[in-house]
């Protein structure tokens, strides 16, 4: 299927220290297919909470996204709660979610590595993702 969805999901109150990396994967995507959630990669983002009102609408906007996707591809090096919360609501809608790891760095949660729903792909160089990708997108 040429143009997926794609929801990329990776740290923001988390940490910002794989950030880069977010925008590079991004950018890969977006060369055959759509990324919903390209303000992942961006730099200078706002960290701080907004108050209930405004994280509400993030919140609708994002599960609205969840919802429409046609795969998750999610950066797990850093944690995040909201990332974790992602995978388990696109797993509850029967999405594929693809997990990318560092594994000289993270290790992953075993609600993640234990559960057989999700696709682990852990990695030792940046170079080992972008053929997994070109997996996933072009099956
Ligand atoms: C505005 C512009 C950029 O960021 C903002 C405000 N914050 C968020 N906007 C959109 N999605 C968010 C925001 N904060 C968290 N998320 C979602 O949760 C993203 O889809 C990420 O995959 C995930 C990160 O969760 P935390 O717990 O690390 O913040």
């Amino acid at each position: 299927m040429a143009n997926k969805k794609i929801y990329f999901a990776g740290s923001i109150r988390g940490g910002r220290v794989d950030a880069a990396l977010y925008h590079r994967i991004i950018s890969y995507i977006q060369r055959t297919d759509v990324v919903l959630t390209e303000h992942v990669g961006k730099s200078n983002l706002n960290l701080m909470e907004q108050g209930r009102e405004r994280d509400a609408s993030i919140y609708d906007q994002d599960t609205a996204w969840l919802r429409e996707s046609d795969v998750l591809i999610g950066e797990c090096t850093c944690p995040s709660l909201g990332v974790g919360y992602e995978l388990a609501y696109a797993e509850a809608r029967g999405i594929p979610c693809h997990i990318f790891y560092d594994s000289t760095k993270a290790q992953l949660s075993a609600m993640l590595t234990g559960n057989p729903y999700f696709h682990i792909h852990p990695y030792t160089t940046e170079a080992d993702i972008y053929p997994l990708l070109d997996q996933i997108l072009n099956p």
